[in-house]
């Protein structure tokens, strides 16, 4: 049944403040959310959206450790830079604040007390490994031991790396603290556990039976869960980062994460609104929505849920619409392996390019099953469609408008029936985008805008006034008038999707937002009007820049395969096999010349990389090369290399290298730079 509700909370992930955000996280939770707030907001509905850094946890505490500074030391430093890339991508959170908050701190103690007073938790007393050198349980993240299923040394107590099993502590061979090194002995702990269990028939009937219409993702893990069966969870851990358990003879105790964590939605709209929270969060009328990705499907539909009933004053989410993951180029993103496109270093590469990253993940959107980001892919959108597309078609209108008619909205006479055809074309566009943006399908959501855009296109390129204009000046202006308005449109149905270039466009059309219920209306700009300056809306990117990012990840991948092979001591690969045979064509493609070193140095910032000048016979070019490692760059002054002289340049670390020299490389990773047998005359052709 279909319920009507006044006003909508949305709150998104909290993510751990442990590390700077990346697009994985963007594409899963939070531009989904700010599309979907920012759409709300457009129609003129009462919205809030919710957001903060989660900054406990054993991860927090570890790298803390690693690093020998404090957990809040790592918190305030990650929380300011997640914080300033979600601003700086556009996200509108009504708040954005932490766990480590005093409001927080004071709510999540106040909700873990009211269940215990109520009875709600169960006290249990078990065995787990406790450190006696640095006097603390252990968590099973600070355990370390040998794979029962690969053997690999170097497992966790809750995960090995290597091959993926997920364990806990006793299943580890000599487990070892991470903290003092030491074998760790059983000892008896008390904890507080939240009894799921009881709460099944609940959940059972809540989730299977009334929320039908949650994605089958979501749907499907709530099923698995239930049927599997639920068990008690301990809400409480042994550690010294988190909010104390607020009981007495509870010392060293505090809550765990993932109870605080979610009670972080609840505190931080009370901070956002100290007097008003309770109609966000206790109204019927309220209706609450959870953003977040799939690995947190279980503690939004099913542990969260069960404290909020326990407590027995709020509302129950009303939808949870969770995405699937993103991948990078093939493999799983991740934090430890610095396999990511981090948010803060893609606007330093790639400055004023929000909305392109906001569309790509829009249009690749792990919405039901994980979904793969590549560069290649993101430059194909970018020039393709933002560029070819929306940015053409925009760009003839007020270009046209502004050649034939000074800048000013021309009037139409006399429709023709294709005119009236295209208009009724887009007349569908709000109910279209309105029935998949309430339904949380963003992708296609923002393919029907791209469609307005099309038929766009496809007007102009149909009717093409250009020719026109010697001969039928009147056809000319009802062409640009139908096609302003088009324009005007697409202001309206990109603006949840990319803000940033609709606050262009609505500058160059010189209006203000024209809001959402005018749009698909075919009188958004009167004849007169005087429109703005024209600008391009989105600009091509070009082979190097891609090929730049692509370059970074290849890095990545060796430096990552180089610390593996120091940690696991294996040698690297012996001989490659041959490549597949390639043309003598494809082979004469290449131009190989010698040159001869003008001077040689280290590039500033980047470890690994020497600035050659060399003289090619015909003038002096720089080429950037990964070989620093390997060579004192005063004892490559003077000598002869080989280098490729027609790659196309490609900029690395600020610096545009044109070309690229020759070096061996051994099985080892140790690069050896190639030169001629004797001195020759340099420009020379290797063939
Ligand atoms: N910090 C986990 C994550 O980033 C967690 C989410 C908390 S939401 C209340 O995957
Ligand atoms: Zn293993």
């Amino acid at each position: 049944m279909e319920r009507r509700f006044k006003r909508t909370l949305i709150t998104t992930a909290l993510p751990y403040a442990n590390g700077p955000v990346h697009i994985g996280h963007l594409a899963g939770v939070y531009i989904p959310a700010d599309i979907y707030a920012r759409y709300l907001r457009l129609k003129g509905e009462e919205a809030l959206m919710i957001g903060g850094s989660d900054e406990h946890g054993v991860p927090i505490t570890l790298r803390a450790k690693k690093e020998n500074v404090t957990p809040q030391d790592i918190v305030d430093r990650f929380h300011s830079l997640i914080k300033k890339s979600f601003e700086d991508f556009g996200i509108t959170f009504d708040i954005y604040s932490r766990t480590t908050s005093p409001t927080h701190y004071q709510t999540a103690s106040e909700f873990f007390r009211i269940l215990y007073d109520k009875g709600v938790f169960i006290e249990k007393t078990s065995e787990q490994y406790y450190d006696e050198k640095s006097r603390q349980f252990l968590a099973d993240r600070y355990i370390m031991g040998v794979c029962p299923h690969c053997g690999n040394d170097q497992a966790y107590g809750d995960q090995c790396e290597t091959c993926g099993t997920s364990l806990s502590p006793t299943d580890l061979i000599n487990p070892k603290s991470m903290i003092s090194g030491s074998v760790p002995i059983m000892k008896e702990t008390k904890h507080w556990y939240l009894p799921l269990d009881k709460y099944e028939p609940f959940l059972r009937k809540w989730i299977l039976e009334e929320h039908t219409e949650w994605k089958s993702n979501v749907y499907g893990q709530c099923k698995s869960w239930l049927d599997m069966g639920l068990q008690p969870r301990a809400v409480s851990r042994d550690l010294d980062w988190g909010i104390p358990v607020p009981v007495e003879h509870a010392e060293g105790k505090v809550l765990y994460v993932w109870f605080d964590a979610p009670i972080g939605y609840i505190s931080n709209t009370k901070e956002l609104l100290p007097d008003s929270w309770e109609t966000w969060w206790k109204d019927p009328e309220t209706r609450m929505l959870h953003f977040i990705g799939k690995d947190n499907i279980v503690f939004h539909c099913i542990v969260f849920p069960t404290m909020l009933v326990a407590d027995g004053t709020y509302n129950l989410p009303e939808n949870v619409p969770a995405n699937e993951f993103l991948n990078l180029e093939g493999d799983k993103i991740s934090t430890s392996r610095n396999w990511a496109v981090w948010l803060h270093e893609y606007l330093e590469e790639m400055p004023g390019k929000q909305d392109v990253l906001r569309y790509v993940l829009t249009a690749n959107a792990p919405e039901t099953k994980d979904n793969d980001f590549t560069w290649k892919d993101f430059q194909a959108r970018n020039n393709n469609e933002l560029v070819a597309i929306l940015g053409n078609f925009v760009n003839r209108a007020l270009v046209l408008t502004e050649k034939y008619f000074d800048g000013k909205v021309p009037a139409a006479a006399g429709l023709t029936d294709y005119d009236q055809q295209t208009l009724q074309d887009f007349i569908h566009v709000k109910r279209d985008l309105e029935r998949l943006l309430d339904t949380f399908h963003f992708r296609d959501a923002q393919k029907e805008a791209m469609n307005l855009a099309r038929i766009g296109n496809k007007y102009l390129a149909d009717t093409e006034p250009w020719k026109l204009a010697k001969t039928d000046m009147p056809r000319v202006a009802t062409i640009i008038h139908i096609a302003l308005q088009i324009t005007a449109n697409l202001a309206i149905a990109f603006e949840p999707f990319l803000p940033f270039s609709m606050e262009k466009l609505n500058g160059m059309l010189n209006v203000e937002p024209l809001g959402w219920d005018r749009l698909g209306a075919t009188d958004l700009l009167a004849a007169g009007h005087q429109l703005g300056e024209t600008e391009l809306l989105f600009e091509k990117i070009e082979d190097p820049i891609i090929a730049a990012q692509v370059q970074k990840l290849l890095d990545t991948k060796k430096a990552n395969e180089e610390a593996n092979e120091e940690a696991t001591g294996k040698a690297g690969n012996r001989t490659k096999p041959i490549r597949e045979t390639i043309a003598f064509d494809d082979f004469s493609r290449l131009d190989i010349r010698v040159g001869t070193v003008l001077a040689c140095e280290k590039v500033a910032g980047a470890d690994k990389l020497l600035r050659f000048l060399i003289d090619d016979g015909l003038e002096q070019r720089t080429i950037i090369s990964g070989i620093a490692p390997f060579y004192d760059p005063d004892t490559l002054t003077g000598k002869q290399v080989c280098f490729v002289a027609n790659l196309a340049p490609r900029k690395l670390k600020g610096v545009v290298s044109q070309g690229m020299i020759l070096s061996a490389e051994d099985a080892d990773g140790q690069l050896t730079v190639i030169t001629p047998e004797k001195f020759i005359r340099p420009g020379s052709e290797v063939k």
